[in-house]
């Protein structure tokens, strides 16, 4: 037996899809939140997750344990799910062996097309202050800190720690896919749920599996991102409410992040618009308008 400790935000959506299968599966874990966007780049995470990225799952030999038994951190969302599969219990209810394929191949269309990428972009494309402040201010500010952390003594005199930075430097220089890109793999995606939810209620039939588990969450931020461009068909819908209603998904709580985010942009643009209208009218109060 091991202790876990998931390295968790509410609103990743890879830590969604790991919290739900843990859920569902009825393991016993403890949770550490990590912040995003800029919480994950601190050297303390560093020398938790290489990539820098989250979820990360901690799984410690509990004491006693064999002592050639060490620590593992699994920093992927897909194997923190494939873990889950070999735990007692629910476990196994949620990876039946003759269905193992079929779950992969479920898997395998949702990491294909990145729901939170598909959200996060498609709001981008339509709000220009979101657009703005993820662009000019949030980008370069994660840029200024991660090269700042890079020239940290502490980072420099770590090989370890060195690599994780370089690896993150290269891997943010890389272009990601374009918007129309990601509809079209998000509208293939659906058109396969859809198609494998002919015979229902569930993705592989009568039961409840880890693929489903995941792929609510894929269709749940999709229904949120609201993209004229993708199409979500009434049976995919009506398998998203009746994911929704198991006990799991409130304990996941998947947390619509965009308007989490908007609502504190918008407070900080009035904010600043209101400090700015001060400033002038204090300025036109002293000097006068001329
Ligand atoms: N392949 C990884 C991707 C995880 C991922 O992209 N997580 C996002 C949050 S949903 C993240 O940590 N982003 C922070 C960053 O890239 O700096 C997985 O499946 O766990």
């Amino acid at each position: 037996m091991k202790l876990l400790k998931l390295y968790d935000n509410p609103r990743s959506i890879h830590a969604q899809y790991a919290r739900v299968v843990l859920d569902e599966s009825g393991a016993e874990y403890k949770k550490e939140l990590v912040e995003l966007p800029l919480g994950n780049l601190h050297p303390s995470y560093a020398r938790v997750s290489p990539v820098l990225s989250v979820p990360a799952l901690e799984l410690v030999p509990k004491e006693g344990a064999n002592n050639n038994e060490s620590k593992v951190i699994l920093t992927d969302s897909r194997d923190i799910i494939k873990y889950c599969a070999g735990l007692e219990g629910s476990g196994k209810r949620l990876f039946p062996e003759e269905k193992r394929v079929e779950i992969d191949e479920v898997l395998d269309m949702i990491y294909s097309a990145n729901g939170g990428q598909i959200s996060f972009q498609s709001q981008q494309a339509r709000d220009p202050l979101f657009r703005f402040v993820l662009s000019h201010v949030i980008g370069p500010y994660r840029t200024k800190l991660v090269r700042r952390y890079v020239t940290d003594p502490e980072v420099t005199n770590s090989l370890h720690l060195k690599k994780v930075y370089e690896a993150f430097g290269e891997r943010s220089a890389r272009q990601g896919p374009s918007l129309e890109d990601l509809s079209l793999r998000a509208n293939k995606v659906m058109s396969f749920l859809h198609g494998k939810l002919e015979k229902g209620p569930w993705l592989l039939g009568q039961d409840h599996t880890a693929a489903d588990c995941v792929a609510a969450i894929w269709v749940q931020w999709i229904v949120w991102a609201d993209d004229p461009s993708i199409t979500v068909t009434p049976r995919v819908l009506s398998f998203l409410h009746q994911a929704r209603q198991r006990p799991a998904w409130d304990e996941t709580a998947p947390m619509w992040v965009i308007p989490y985010v908007k609502t504190r942009l918008y407070a900080a643009a009035a904010l600043a618009g209101c400090a700015a209208a001060g400033m002038i009218s204090l300025c036109v109060m002293r000097f006068g308008w001329k």
